[in-house]
């Protein structure tokens, strides 16, 4: 009986000394199956604090093969299936904030190999995976007005990289769940022209009347709206010096002059879609 306990006591302390050994490392371990050929693959990430230094060195272990991920900033991952048709899947490499996640490096595991197929700035937004549609859908921010407003950037598979297809002109909606959709009252009148080039003159929208904020073209740098009486309108925007949280407000260049006194927008309401 005391003969036992001494060797219990003597294990313990063998594994105290080798925790505090190991103590700079840490490891997340997970199985998967990666390259999808039936057989789970072991996937260990090491991320570890040089004591002298203060470095990071990072590194990814897949069945027992190492990549060193050193470089990226970036201390934790996650596996998704961005495709579900194709025969890969992938690594999201990213770093956690307070409330979100910072730049994520997408890999994949071909040939037993870690092979990166993209970057992804998700600063401040949320990156998701459309199973539906088979693609990676980050939701982000911009301003107008003095609204702050949502829309998708998105990107899929192609060859094996990652290919961003978001398109110039994105839809905008306001807080995410349950999405919704943008109504406001003019103050004062506005021209809209009926085509993106800005060609052909449009409805004049009267001050008073609501307009919908479908969608807005930061490339082309126009809002596309639609009016009480449902014509779809293009309003050209521009880029002011003034910013809420970082990033610069969208005003309507019919105003841009007078943008900082007067503007023209007067929420109304915003509704549910
Ligand atoms: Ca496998």
């Amino acid at each position: 009986m005391k003969k036992n306990l001494s060797k219990i006591v003597l294990l313990a302390s063998l594994i105290v000394g080798l925790s505090s050994y190991t103590s700079n490392a840490q490891t997340v371990t997970k199985s998967e199956d990666l390259d999808m050929d039936g057989k789970t693959d072991n996937i260990v990430l090491t991320v570890e604090k040089d004591a002298f230094f203060g470095q990071l060195y990072k590194s990814i272990s897949i069945n027992g093969k190492s990549f060193d991920l050193s470089q990226y900033n970036a201390n934790k991952f996650s596996v998704l299936d961005i495709n579900s048709k194709d025969k890969q899947k992938e690594i999201v490499f990213t770093s956690m904030g307070e409330d979100s996640i910072g730049d994520a490096y997408i890999f994949t595991y071909k040939n037993k190999n870690l092979e990166k197929i993209g970057n992804l700035s998700v600063k401040g937004g949320d990156l998701q995976v459309n199973t539906k549609l088979n693609r990676v859908e980050i939701q982000k921010y911009t301003n107008f007005a003095s609204d702050y407003v949502q829309y998708y950037e998105k990107y899929t598979i192609e060859n094996g990289k990652l290919k961003n297809i978001t398109p110039d002109e994105k839809n905008l909606f306001s807080e995410p769940h349950p999405k919704k959709i943008l109504k406001y009252k003019m103050s004062k009148s506005l021209n809209t022209f009926s085509d993106a080039k800005m060609k052909k003159a449009g409805e004049t929208v009267k001050p008073g009347e609501i307009i919908t904020i479908l969608a807005f073209n930061t490339k082309a740098d126009y809002f596309k709206i639609k009016t009480s009486s449902g014509k779809i309108g293009y309003v050209p925007i521009v880029i002011t010096d003034k910013e809420i949280n970082g990033g610069s407000i969208k005003a309507l260049k019919q105003y841009e002059k007078d943008y900082n006194q007067n503007n023209p927008f007067e929420v109304a309401n915003i509704q549910f879609n």
